[in-house]
């Protein structure tokens, strides 16, 4: 696709910092990790990489803010503009060795996303998307899956780790889809679980606690790629709400009184 020059720049970010990942990935057991909380974990592949994305970024466009998930927020001269980064989403399973992770980098424009970069270095798959212009993997246009059956779509979701979250409201949701669907997936990486519902891998998903770093570029990209995006209540917006649901048109409203129970 013909990216802005901004999307240019995250795009060039976002491989920069997938080279580093690459190479502490190939590493892993030696990386030195410590926890922020029960089962929250960091690394110096997380901390290295946000470092440049940062200088990146900063460095192209000296008055944008920034909010990254590893590093001190910044107000910009520009207080309309800022970049919201989570330099590895999916740490647990980069940690564990598992190939399923991304850099997620998102630009906010006026309270809006206006474009997003989702990369995945260990596939070499970049999912991108720019406000009014689509959503793109690689050099492919994306497009959510025209699926309209329940019973034939799978749903992506996040489950309770380390004690957080909400066990028993998780459960209720699970029983209630389990038995009218495909069937459903936890993959581990929330920037991804998105773009895969934009590529029509998955035909939903939903997930509470999160962080704006974990959706900010993700969800634009489902949105470019046709796909619904709400807050799980349909009130707000999901990145001051911290959860969300989405998924392709054909099914999000079945799905969606599903997991409101309405
Ligand atoms: P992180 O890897 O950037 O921390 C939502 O599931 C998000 O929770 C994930 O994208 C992940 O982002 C974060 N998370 C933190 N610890 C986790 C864990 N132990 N298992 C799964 N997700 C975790
Ligand atoms: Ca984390
Ligand atoms: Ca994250
Ligand atoms: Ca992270």
């Amino acid at each position: 696709m013909q990216g802005s020059a901004n999307l240019n720049v995250m795009i060039k970010a976002a491989r920069a910092a997938g080279r580093s990942l690459v190479k502490d990935f190939r590493e892993v057991e030696n990386l030195q990790v410590s926890s922020k909380g029960a089962g929250d974990f960091v690394s110096r592949a997380d901390i290295a990489a946000e470092k440049i994305i940062r200088d990146e970024l900063m460095q192209a466009r000296p008055n944008y803010g920034w909010v990254g998930e590893e590093s001190d927020a910044v107000e910009g001269k520009d207080p309309t503009r800022r970049w919201i980064v989570d330099p590895l989403d999916g740490t647990t399973n980069f940690l564990h060795g598992l190939p399923h992770w991304a850099v997620s980098i998102a630009l906010e424009h006026k309270g809006e996303i206006v474009s997003g970069v989702v990369f995945d270095p260990a596939k070499d798959e970049m999912f991108v998307a720019e406000k009014g212009a689509g959503a793109w993997l690689n050099e492919s246009r994306l497009r959510v899956s025209d699926r309209t059956k329940m019973i034939e779509s799978i749903f992506i979701t996040g489950l309770p780790f380390g004690g957080r979250g909400d066990l028993p409201e998780t459960l209720k949701d699970l029983g209630r889809l389990l038995p009218m669907t495909a069937g459903v997936r936890r993959w581990g990486s929330a920037a991804l679980d998105l773009a895969y519902v934009a590529a029509g891998r998955g035909d939903g998903y939903w997930e509470r606690r999160l962080n704006a770093w974990d959706i900010a570029a993700g969800l634009l990209i489902v949105r470019e790629a046709g796909g619904f995006v709400e807050s799980l209540s349909g009130e707000g917006d999901p990145l001051e709400t911290g959860d969300l649901i989405c998924g392709n048109p054909g099914v999000f409203d079945k799905f969606s009184k599903t997991i409101r129970n309405v």
